[in-house]
This record gives structure tokens, sequence and C-alpha cells, in this order.
């Protein structure tokens, strides 16, 4: 198996969390769903802003602010080219994925949707693209529409197509499962939803990190992905939406910089992206996520996702191989989660066994319970991987899931 893609004790090296011992045990962190680790680069750019760049931005004429203000914006354009997205002011920096698609459905949805309209979602989403566009549909009397999924954890594209009527206003799509690893032919049911005049939201929180992505290339209309799971600081997400939606969308939330005047009779909006960024945004998060971006970069999405398909080729390969242990997730494709079930031993003790021996994965249901009820379980273990994982880890992992197993023999 070919496991040079690039350096990888070089760029091991460029995460000191990497080197702690917990439980006394070198740290195997496998909990790169909920969040990934930071680069020294990306700490740099944190310290660097904080002790030599702080400020308020788009306020004032003063060096710091100025300076705060071309770096923000800077962030944005790198966000830009990291999406591939045609102008930076489709970029709306967010507080994360869940406040992205928020933004969506409070700004598209309330203007666009209404009674008996219908959205469609699938049965892999985070409760992020779940929640919002039930409290939509309660609010307007819309109908939720989901597609359903196989036991590999694929969706069904018949069934999808099959949904799809004169009533269908939206649909709101994974791109990558969070829960069982499963990535979506985003770029087939996108054009397909664009045939029936449907616009595409696409939840890109496990895809971002992951591969490389393109959203001019899928055309979906709008992207969320969060910071936090991709190298950089919590606090900051992304929302891509194509100008000419935004353009025609409601403000999100109401306040300061979102404006070109305000009287109390009337306010006159700002343009985008102001016109979604209200009070001051987190912008040492922003810059850092920027500073994620140019690491990632430096290493290549392409590199990353190849690296981390043999990881999970590798990693599905051994934990299939053990007695008593079902993989949940089986798709033909598939991102770097490993989602299983240890028969008779509850998620939740074999994450805690594991974390005797410092290995970090999520158990639980992953903030997608429609996923856990579709394949009848409460709750799963999840090892999730990044690019600075490694086989031995991997290893390190199976020896654990072995020792879970010889505790409850
Ligand atoms: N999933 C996980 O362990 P926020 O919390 O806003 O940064 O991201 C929400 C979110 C939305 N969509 C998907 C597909 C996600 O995976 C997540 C976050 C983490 O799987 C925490 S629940």
């Amino acid at each position: 198996m070919n496991f040079d893609r690039f350096d990888i004790e070089k760029v091991r090296a460029d995460f000191p969390i990497l080197g702690l011992q917990v439980s006394g045990k070198p740290l195997v962190y496998l909990d790169n769903a909920a969040s990934s680790q930071m680069p020294q680069a990306v700490i740099d750019r944190i310290v660097q802003y904080q002790t030599a760049e702080h400020s308020n931005i788009h306020r004032a004429v003063h060096y710091l602010s100025e300076l705060a203000t071309r770096e923000y914006e800077a962030a944005r354009v790198k966000v830009q080219h990291f999406l591939t997205a045609h102008e930076s002011r489709e970029i709306i920096f967010t507080r994360g994925t869940t406040e992205a698609i928020n933004l969506v459905m409070h700004g598209y949805g309330r203007a666009f949707i209404g009674k008996g309209d219908e959205i469609i979602l699938s049965g892999l989403e985070h409760h992020a693209n779940i929640v919002p566009w039930q409290m939509l549909a309660q609010e307007k009397g819309a109908i939720l529409r989901v597609i359903p999924m196989n036991d590999a954890g694929e969706l069904l594209i018949d069934e999808f197509e099959a949904l799809f009527n004169e009533k269908t206003k939206f649909l709101a799509l994974t791109h990558v499962s969070n829960a069982l690893g499963t990535v979506n032919p985003v770029k087939k049911m996108i054009a397909f939803a664009h045939r029936h005049g449907v616009p595409v939201l696409l939840d890109g929180a496990q895809a971002a990190p992951h591969q490389p992505v393109d959203v001019q290339d899928l055309d979906c209309d709008f992207y969320a992905f969060s910071g936090h799971k991709l190298c950089g600081p919590t606090g900051i997400g992304v929302l891509y939406g194509k100008a000419k939606l935004l353009e025609k969308m409601q403000p999100f939330q109401g306040g300061g910089d979102m404006i070109l005047s305000v009287t109390f009779e009337k306010t006159t909006y700002n343009v985008i992206p102001s016109k979604f960024e209200a009070g001051t945004p987190p912008i040492m998060a922003a810059i850092a996520l920027g500073a994620a971006i140019d690491y990632l970069n430096s290493i290549g999405l392409a590199n990353i996702e190849a690296y981390e398909k043999q990881l999970l080729d590798y990693a599905t390969g051994e934990v299939s191989a053990l007695n008593g242990v079902r993989i949940i997730g089986t798709a033909a494709k598939k991102a770097a989660v490993l989602s299983f079930e240890i028969k008779g031993v509850h998620p939740h003790d074999v994450g805690t066994i594991l974390n005797d021996d410092g290995i970090a994965i999520r158990t639980g249901h992953h903030c997608a319970q429609p996923v856990m009820q579709r394949f009848h379980v409460p709750a799963t273990a999840r090892a999730s991987f990044a690019f600075y994982n490694t086989r031995r880890e991997i290893d390190k992992l199976v020896e654990g899931i072995r020792k879970v197993q010889e505790m409850f023999s």
C-alpha cells in the first residue's frame, strides 16, 4: 500500500497537540469529524493577530482597524478561491455550518417558501440541516420530504427523483454524511433539482476539509462549512451563496455593518456580503481560517483526499475482519468516517475504554438521530480520520477494539 503521498511525519510535526499524552499514552486522535486539530501555522497566525493586528473592522480609519479589515477581507478571498467561487462577495462569514444553514432558512426560506410547498432533505442529514427546515415548515405550513437510503447508507436516487413535483421549492442535502461517511452524488442531484427549477443547499461540513470543492462546477446555490473541522478555530464558518440569490434574500440578523442607513422610520440594508454579517464578526477566527486554508493548500486537497482514502480502506479492512464488529455505513463512495458497533457493548463503553489507551473517538448519535433510527441502533462508535493520522494509529484502534471485546467476553 502506498502511503507516501506526502511526508506524514513532517505533517504530524506541524500539529503540537498530536504530541500529547492522554491517560499516559500517546494521543491517537480519531475524532476529526467533530473537530480537527490546528497546525502551528494557524496558532501562530492567531498570536500574530492578537499581538499586533487586533482591532474592529470596517469602522475606523486608524492603522489597526485598516490592517484588521484588510486581513479579514483577504481571508474572504482565500475562502472564495478555496471553494472556487466566482466572487468574494458570495462568501459570508458565519459562526459555523449550523448558522450558515439557519441564515439560508431565514433569508431565503422565509421569503420564498410558503404553505403547501415542499422541501426535500435526505435521510443522512445532520440535525443542523433538518431542524431549521422543520422550524420553517411549522411556521409556513410547508412539508418536508425525505430521500431514503439503502442498507449501505447510499441515497436511493430513483426515489429522490420521484419526490419532485410542482410544489418542490428547495433541496437541502449533505455533501458527505458525518455519521456514515457516505459521499453523495451531489453534482447529478443538483443538476436534477435545477431541471425542476429547485435551488440547492449543500451542507459541506464533512466534505470541505477532505476533498477539493468547486461550487461553480457543482453549480450548488448555497454551500456551508465550519472552520473547526478544517484545521481552523471554532466560532467561524462559511456560507457560499450565488450572488443573485443572496441579493434577493432578506437579512438574517439586524444590527451594525449590515446597514447603509438607519432612521426610526426605515433601514436601508448594505450590499452583500455585509448585509448578512450583522455586528462585529469573528475577525480573529476568520483570519485564522484563512491561514488554515493556506496550510491545507500547501498539502493539497487532492493529496489529502487520496491519502485519507488509503487510511479508510486500511481501517475498513482491519475492522471488518474482526468478529462481532459491524461497520455501519458501507457506501461505495465514502469519506474518512468509520462508524461501527461491537456486539454486546454499548458504544459509550467502547469510547471510554479506548480513551484509557489515549484513543479519541466519538460515540453517540452524532447529531444524526434519523440515521441511527434507519439502522436500528441508539448510537455508534465513530472513528474519523484526517490527513495527519497514520496506519499505526489505526492498528492501535483495532488493538483497542480487541481489548474491549476481551473485557466484555
Ligand atoms: N458535526 C460531528 O461530530 P457546526 O456545529 O455548526 O460546526 O457543524 C454542524 C454540522 C453540520 N453538518 C454536518 C454534516 C456536520 O457533521 C456538523 C457537525 C460534528 O459529526 C458535531 S455534531
